[in-house]
């Protein structure tokens, strides 16, 4: 039962003592009922307050890709903070940033060679959003100004995130949102598409709709396409065969910016530094955040080519070229955190290692086909999502329902609608995959 895990008293927290913090995209009031608190986490575990460990399934919220509590990056950040805890960010610098930045380019690929540093997703999604739009303005095309997006499309909650995103809960009570924005219709298909393994074969025509948005706007007042090349928020959604390519040559015919949204794909989720690497195709802009720094200190970027910050690059020398920029853009304790995070990444081939366990875990994934309302599996890389018939009436429910359960017996997954979405850190090993399935399979059978 979840009532009997509760041990508020272990913390002495009071039921009071919850109330202050108003919780992010979680049902307060049920949540404070009936707790759920980690107090320390190692490598692929995390540990209650209760004492019980707990499997990551999730590497948190999809960042933490090293695993926890990685030495090297403990020590990094508790060194940066005791020797510079902060510089100003506008018209100040301090080394790690440079050096970080100079790294991440080397490690992106193509000609994304400029680095623009944030603090989370949602505000690398802002700021290419707004890069994208302002570049056009400078080179003198300052009429593509629309933004297009894509249904179920997750981007962070700030407005520009919102508006290109297509997740309606996350949008219906924010108003009018930024004007000018479309979408793409999604990729889903559960009767073409249920099952298939890796890239489904169905949809890439779905990419064609970009045409008939240029063709009712005229491509001059376009400024972007935003896209996550798979989909992780919305319950997982994996490209069909030709789809990013499509979108990419649509985009170069007409002039439009490529903006992958790579906050859950960077940094080894697919077994390639990006998704941009797995697929093929070359994006204008990447956005990153989550893995960059495994978790640890707040920190998200954006990757842009050489031809859009050089186009910045003009006028008098002393003319600010980009109005925009935050207080604790390229931190230095988030730098010595995302620098230590590459050095684990590297030394351990962590990317490698995740490529070459990704067809065990397809297995692993697949091996759910059959098991007790499951209507799909969808997995590449090192993640995967396991779509549950939702129970009549009751959308969520199940899913959640299968949340608390794992939680109890020791498995942390995610859970959105009625999709189980899985991305464990990269360190997984095959035992605590079989660990994994063997859990998951149990419950579902227990399910209602
Ligand atoms: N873009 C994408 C593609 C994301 O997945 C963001 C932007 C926003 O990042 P920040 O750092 O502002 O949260 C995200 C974040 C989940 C889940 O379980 C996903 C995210 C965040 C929290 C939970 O699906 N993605």
């Amino acid at each position: 039962m979840v009532q009997e895990l509760i041990h508020p008293q272990s913390t002495g927290a009071s039921r009071e003592d919850l109330e202050a913090f108003w919780m992010p995209f979680t049902a307060n009031r049920q949540f404070k009922a009936n707790p759920r608190l980690f107090v320390s986490a190692k490598d692929m575990y995390f540990t209650t307050e209760d004492g019980r460990q707990v499997l990551d399934g999730t590497a948190g919220l999809w960042c933490v890709n090293a695993g926890h509590c990685r030495p090297k990056i403990v020590e990094a950040i508790q060194q940066q903070v005791a020797t510079l805890d902060y510089a100003p960010a506008f018209q100040m610098g301090h080394p790690g940033a440079f050096q970080l930045a100079d790294r991440l380019a080397k490690l992106a690929p193509g000609d994304l060679n400029h680095v623009f540093f944030v603090n989370s997703g949602s505000e690398a999604v802002d700021t290419a959003l707004k890069i994208a739009i302002a570049y056009h303005r400078v080179r003198g095309e300052g009429t593509r100004q629309r933004l297009i997006g894509r249904e179920r499309g997750y981007h962070g909650v700030g407005f520009g995130g919102i508006s290109v995103g297509g997740i309606g809960t996350n949008r219906k009570f924010f108003g009018s949102l930024l004007t000018g924005v479309d979408h793409l219709p999604h990729t889903h298909s559960l009767e073409h598409n249920a099952f298939s393994r890796q890239q489904p074969a169905w949809g890439a025509h779905l990419a064609d709709e970009l045409e008939r948005l240029v063709a009712l706007h005229d491509p001059s007042n376009i400024a972007a396409v935003i896209v996550e090349p798979v989909a992780g928020s919305t319950g997982v959604l994996i490209p069909p065969q030709g789809y990013l390519e499509r979108l990419r040559s649509i985009c170069d015919k007409h002039g439009i910016l490529l903006i992958f949204d790579e906050v859950i794909t960077g940094f080894g989720r697919l077994g390639t530094g990006f998704a941009a690497d797995y697929f093929g195709v070359m994006p204008d802009m990447i956005t990153v955040a989550k893995g960059i720094s495994n978790g640890t200190v707040p920190m998200g970027a954006v990757f842009v080519r050489d031809g859009i910050y050089d186009a910045f690059m003009h006028g008098t020398e002393n003319a600010i070229e980009l109005f925009h920029g935050y207080t604790y853009s390229g931190h230095p304790v988030a730098c010595a955190a995302a620098m230590a995070t590459l050095d684990v990444y590297e030394e351990e081939g962590l990317f490698h290692y995740a490529r070459e366990l990704s067809g065990y875990w397809e297995e692993a994934m697949h091996s759910f086909k059959g098991a007790p309302h499951v209507i799909d599996v969808r997995s590449l890389g090192l993640v995967a999502g396991i779509e549950l018939e939702s129970l009549p009436g009751k959308p969520t429910a199940r899913a959640f329902e299968c949340f608390l359960r794992c939680y109890q017996q020791g498995l942390l997954i995610r859970t959105t609608g009625d999709t189980i979405a899985l991305s464990p850190p990269l360190i997984i090993q095959k035992h605590q995959i079989d660990q994994l399935v063997e859990l998951l399979t149990q419950i579902l059978h227990e399910l209602p």
